[in-house]
């Protein structure tokens, strides 16, 4: 797949490639693949990107072994983070066997459930299209980064991005797009509630609920509904409705984890107290709305009128702002 993705690229390797990508947080969710070695998603799914808050890469040719970075330290050849790229970068050593130095920076919280895998995937790609001049179109790109995460296919873009699950068998379709729509005031506010690392990774949760969950049924239905309600929501600029949709997929897709066998909870009681607090705010006038990803981390929408009054109901939130990168 990857070798038809770079059919007709050039494939030079001289100095190095730099890139940035911001995280994303999706508004309608990706959960569940209908390919798990393409990631290939069973649905469409709809995110809004973290301006600032992402990963910088750069990337070079290494002499004999590659060389990983996290933040300015070196990550031992065995570690996670390492494993995870190599076998990313396995599909592109090419003829002349290349070995790497990658040097990836992290502005956004790594393993903290602010998607530092999206935007890492996504920075990454884009570093070794500028490494080996490629040229790709941002789609391929997108293509490439949905291998690495899935995720990482909506980050190679600022602000809507959606990413379409296409039907192809080989994912010749599945890639993402800017919806082309700006809302200037929105912001994304990030509060953390613990940054343990996680007892079940995303892949495994998303998994478990396809293969044994009674509610993930009804989740295609779900997604079609609340995407377009959150597209007419963008187009109307009602920040009501952005609100209410992005609310109930975040809601509706915990609720089909928690059904899957073993139920998969990745809530903690200060997540509780902090959408209590969401809702309690709202009752009284403040409008504000919360998505959750897989994770017990809150992710706070609002517009940029209100964010003092937000920050007294969050004083910790640190404020991502999606059209300043
Ligand atoms: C999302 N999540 O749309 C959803 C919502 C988590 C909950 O994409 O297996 O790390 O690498 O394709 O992209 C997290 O899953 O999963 C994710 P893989 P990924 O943002």
């Amino acid at each position: 797949m990857i070798q038809s993705l770079l059919a007709g690229c050039r494939w030079g390797a001289a100095g190095e490639g730099e890139a940035y990508a911001p995280a994303n947080i999706a508004l309608c969710k990706y959960w569940g693949k209908r390919d798990a070695v393409l990631n290939l998603p069973v649905t469409d799914s709809l995110s809004v990107s973290l301006g600032r808050l992402g990963t910088h890469c750069r990337i070079a040719l290494s002499g004999r072994d590659d060389l990983y970075f996290l933040n300015g330290c070196e990550q031992a050849a065995g570690s996670a983070f390492a494993s995870r790229l190599r076998v990313f970068l396995d599909h592109f050593r090419g003829s002349g066997r290349y070995r790497y130095r990658v040097d990836t920076t992290n502005t956004v919280a790594t393993g903290a459930g602010f998607a530092s895998s999206a935007s890492g995937f996504a920075a990454l790609v884009l570093a070794l299209d500028a490494l080996h001049g490629w040229d790709c179109d941002k789609s391929t790109l997108s293509s490439l980064a949905r291998i690495g995460s899935g995720s990482a296919c909506r980050s190679l873009w600022h602000g809507f991005v959606r990413w379409r699950a296409g039907v192809a068998a080989d994912g010749s379709d599945c890639h993402a797009c800017p919806l082309g729509r700006e809302w200037s005031s929105l912001r994304i506010g990030l509060v953390s509630v613990c940054t343990d690392a996680k007892p079940v990774s995303s892949r495994a949760a998303m998994s478990r609920t396809v293969a044994t969950s009674s509610l993930y049924r009804s989740w295609p239905q779900q997604v079609e509904n609340d995407m377009t309600g959150l597209v007419a929501a963008i187009e109307g600029q009602d920040f009501d409705m952005l609100g209410m949709y992005a609310e109930q997929n975040a809601l509706a897709m915990h609720a089909t984890m928690i059904a899957a066998k073993p139920p998969v909870l990745y809530w903690k009681p200060g997540s509780i107290e902090e959408m209590e607090q969401v809702w309690k705010a709202r009752t009284e006038g403040v409008p504000v709305y919360f998505t959750m990803d897989a994770g017990p981390n809150l992710k706070l929408l609002f517009e940029e009128q209100n964010q003092s009054k937000i920050q007294q109901w969050f004083p910790e939130m640190q404020v991502a702002n999606p059209w300043r990168f």
